[in-house]
């Protein structure tokens, strides 16, 4: 017989439960707790409170609403020796305070970012991760569990990158669902079927990806010409044609304006011959 870690679940949410069924599918003794009774899962024990359920376990994983409800499921809960995972989504800086607030009452802490969504929980085919940082030690002990769900991608000692890390991917995901979305609303009122539209839109942003490691080339080398394929000055004069043609649709130009914006301002700054990573020069203050 495996011995296992003893484990609990905070929070039975959407995310938490998908967890939780993934542990449980995996042959994982769970015991579970959730603010509002009622919300279980078949096959853990449940707790009466978050008190009781830590007090079981050595491994702490913690999934709730944001940060604050994170301090106050944990509030005077005795975590004296504990190995917290909290995969709660929250901003670097909250993560850090997480972790040092943690770290004072006796508990190791590891912060987590969950890329996926709770589908892809327990299907690694899926492509799911979970961003993790903070004690390396405390991953290393609990990997194979902490892997069962999704994939494990160390980020750092610092608690706060985890955070960071998931806020970037979430914020370029931001980015591509604007562009969705204004390319949708061209063809409204169209006879093109959007079904038959989306092949095409998956193809083209998959085939444009790749650029993302001619920008990380760029800001490394220093060199924002560095293997320019579309220049500056080519893609803003492009740019009248993706405004006009949005006039002709009857399409509001709001989500492409800012960013076309801070492509003139590079372009007049003098920067021609660059792609668009100049832009992130203008937006880090
Ligand atoms: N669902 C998703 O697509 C994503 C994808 C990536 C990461 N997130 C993050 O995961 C965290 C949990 O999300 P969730 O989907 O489980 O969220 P809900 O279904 O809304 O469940 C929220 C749970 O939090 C409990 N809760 C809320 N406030 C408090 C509080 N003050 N004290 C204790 N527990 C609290 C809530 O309990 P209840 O309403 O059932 O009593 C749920 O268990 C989240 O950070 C996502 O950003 C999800």
């Amino acid at each position: 017989m495996t011995e296992h870690t003893s484990m609990t679940l905070l929070g039975l949410g959407a995310m938490g439960s998908a967890l939780g069924r993934a542990w449980l599918a995996a042959g994982r003794p769970l015991t579970v707790w959730n603010r509002t009774p009622g919300r279980t899962l078949e096959g853990a024990e449940v707790a009466a409170s978050a008190a009781e359920a830590v007090a079981g376990a050595r491994l702490v994983v913690v999934c709730l609403l944001d940060d604050a409800s994170v301090g106050a499921a944990l509030d005077g809960v005795d975590l004296a020796g504990k190995d917290v995972v909290n995969l709660t989504t929250s901003t670097p800086d909250q993560a850090r305070a997480r972790a040092a607030w943690a770290e004072a009452r006796g508990a190791r802490f590891l912060d987590g970012g969950i890329m996926a969504v709770p589908p892809m929980i327990g299907a690694p085919e899926t492509g799911a991760f979970i961003l993790y940082s903070g004690s390396g030690d405390l991953l290393e002990q609990h990997r194979d569990v902490l892997g069962v769900p999704a994939g494990v991608v160390y980020v750092g000692a610092d608690p706060g990158y985890a955070a960071l890390h998931d806020v970037a991917l979430l914020s370029a995901m931001t980015g591509m669902f604007a562009g969705v979305s204004h390319a949708f609303a061209l063809l409204r009122g169209t006879d093109v079927a959007p079904r038959d539209f989306a092949p095409l839109l998956a193809s083209w942003l998959t085939a444009m990806s790749g650029s993302v490691y001619g920008v990380a080339d760029q800001l490394e080398t220093g060199d924002y010409t560095k293997g320019v394929a579309s220049n500056l000055a080519m893609m803003v004069e492009g740019n009248a044609t993706l405004l006009r043609t949005a006039e002709e649709q009857g399409v509001s130009t709001e989500l492409l304006t800012p960013f076309m914006a801070l492509m003139e301002r590079r372009l007049a700054d003098g920067h021609a011959d660059e792609g668009t990573t100049g832009v992130i020069d203008l937006l880090a203050r």
